[in-house]
């Protein structure tokens, strides 16, 4: 007879779930105990970081990732990830240990009480089983629904003495087993319609975001836009967390702008906004105006259902984005409109003392490879490395798309460990560094050989021009002097250096970028907002 914590491992190696992310605590070594030869267990020494390595793990897989954290406290730790991991739409289950059933209604030491509701609003599903024979049973009933679209994190609170209880054979044996898939198609007719008002359209404009990306439909997008002679706008940046087409495509035309009256103005023109793969928009900061251009329509497909209900204007099709896009690719004709022409990066600035980020991201858009990924939390130069870049390969960029910092440093671990054989640079502002600073350990004590490039600009830039925006002044807490990022990354292990000059940062990227081991290279750059 098999226990709890057998069925449990049965399981996760049948969902090919064998690396495992997380913090344990007491609460966690029960399910620890015996760990299997097959598993690989990814220590974060902080709960955000075991999340945003999971989430970063997650996305750049394609599969459902476990991150275990402690009790209370520790899901208490993690939830600024979480928030982030359902924001990009990252399938984790999340699990966290719990008192001993016996002690919990007294509430010995770090029973977490109410273990259901404390991640509940930023969860698909949250459950503690009634008794430890249902544990395999809610486990793989979380892998499935954090599996099924919108895909996301769910939570399951564990009690500690529950792993060694003797499992339900017959049962366990049909939840090990069981499979469930959630990729559906739109509906016939309303393919055939949109393919239709598509064809009919006199100016018809292709906005691609996130999901194109995760559903595997980047060669779809590519020739639907191809045929249909589409410029192609990337969704806009804040909520972009990853691309929907190749930058450096033709018919790319550039990133739209997160707010209100700027989409419609750059829209100006279309008549037919054709949104794939992401919500109609991520706005972010509020600049108001008209919702589409004059005589525009816009219809978009989404395999999330609160994403096509909140939209504030245009249709939506719920389904999957890859299938919907075959299916709209096979209904319509070639069209006959004349092709867009390739948009060439902005030229960068001269060298300067500092840098500016535009000159720092346009050299390393130079020296990057064709297969590289870059994940980016560099708040005030994030439009200029969009800019200066042209990523034209699948999987290639990673943003946190629910803005919570901490994202960046931990996610590229997980993503450099999903994807070994793809180089991994992760750009990063001095400040959002610190979110997750304590992931550079795990860096390298588990020889994962990120890049990570720091902007110090000695401030919370992003933040002092929203405070112009937003008519503050006055506002402390903005600056960052002396905030030695190389100097941390020694203290954690860290191959560091700081580039002087332009020159430096070149020879210093080409060993980073090249180095079997994690690389630290900070760099001074100029304060104040990059765009271009
Ligand atoms: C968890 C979390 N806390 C606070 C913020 C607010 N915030 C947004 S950008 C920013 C500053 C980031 O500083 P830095 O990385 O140095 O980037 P810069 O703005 O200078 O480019 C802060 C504190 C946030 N987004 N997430």
């Amino acid at each position: 007879m098999a226990t709890v914590r057998e069925a449990a491992f049965d399981l996760f190696r049948e969902h090919g779930m064998t690396t495992i992310f997380g913090n344990p605590g007491s609460t966690e070594l029960p399910m620890l105990a015996d760990f299997p030869g097959d598993f690989r267990y990814v220590l974060g020494l902080q709960e955000a970081v075991a999340v945003g390595m999971a989430d970063g793990y997650a996305q750049a897989s394609g599969h459902t990732t476990h991150v275990n954290l402690h009790t209370a406290p520790g899901v208490g730790n993690g939830m600024g990830a979480i928030f982030n991991a359902q924001a990009n739409k990252s399938p984790l289950l999340v699990t966290a240990g719990q008192q001993v059933r016996a002690q919990m209604t007294l509430q010995a030491n770090l029973t977490n009480r109410d273990a259901i509701r404390m991640p509940h609003p930023l969860v698909k599903w949250s459950y503690e089983p009634p008794r430890a024979e249902d544990v395999p049973h809610a486990l793989a009933r979380g892998i499935h629904l954090a599996s099924l679209p919108p895909r996301g994190p769910v939570f399951l609170s564990l009690p500690m003495d529950d792993w060694t209880v003797e499992a339900p054979a017959e049962e366990v044996e049909h939840v090990i087993s069981r499979r469930v898939s959630g990729r559906a198609v739109a509906a016939p007719d309303l393919v055939e319609a949109l393919a239709q008002r598509l064809s009919a359209a006199s100016s018809p404009v292709l906005v691609a975001g996130p999901d194109v990306d995760a559903s595997g439909a980047w060669d779809t997008a590519i020739a639907l836009a191809e045929r249909q002679r589409l410029p192609v706008w990337a969704s806009p940046a804040p909520g972009g967390g990853r691309l929907g087409f190749p930058e450096g495509h033709p018919n790319f035309r550039g990133t739209l702008p997160p707010a209100i009256g700027p989409v419609a103005q750059v829209l100006e023109g279309h008549d037919l906004i054709l949104v794939a793969g992401s919500s109609v928009f991520p706005y972010y900061p509020h600049i108001p105006g008209p919702l589409l251009p004059e005589g525009a329509q816009l219809v978009a497909i989404t395999a999330d259902p609160d994403e096509a209900a909140r939209a504030p204007m245009g249709d939506a099709i719920v389904a999957d984005v890859g299938l919907t896009l075959e299916a709209l690719l096979a209904a319509v004709p070639e069209s006959d409109r004349e092709p867009p022409e390739a948009v060439p990066p902005p030229e960068y600035p001269p060298e300067s003392d500092p840098l500016s980020p535009s000159t720092v991201h346009g050299t390393l858009a130079e020296l990057f490879p064709e297969d590289g990924i870059v994940v980016l939390e560099s708040p005030s130069s994030t439009m200029a490395l969009r800019n200066q870049f042209r990523l034209s390969r699948p999987g290639s960029y990673y943003f946190g798309a629910g803005g919570g910092l901490g994202f960046g440093l931990a996610a590229a671990i997980g993503v450099q460990i999903a994807q070994p054989d793809r180089p991994v640079v992760c750009v990063l502002g001095e400040g959002s560094a610190q979110y997750a600073i304590t992931g550079l350990w795990t860096a390298v004590a588990y020889e994962v050989p990120v890049t990570f490039l720091v902007l110090r600009n000695e401030e919370y830039a992003i933040l002092k021009w929203f405070a112009d925006a937003e008519q503050v002044e006055g506002a402390p807490g903005l600056d960052l002097p002396a905030l030695d990022c190389a100097a941390i990354a020694a203290g954690y292990g860290v191959s560091s250096h700081r580039a002087e000059g332009l020159d430096d940062l070149r020879t210093s990227l080409e060993g980073a970028l090249t180095s079997s081991r994690p690389e630290l290279i900070e760099v001074a750059v100029e304060p104040g907002m990059a765009l271009f």
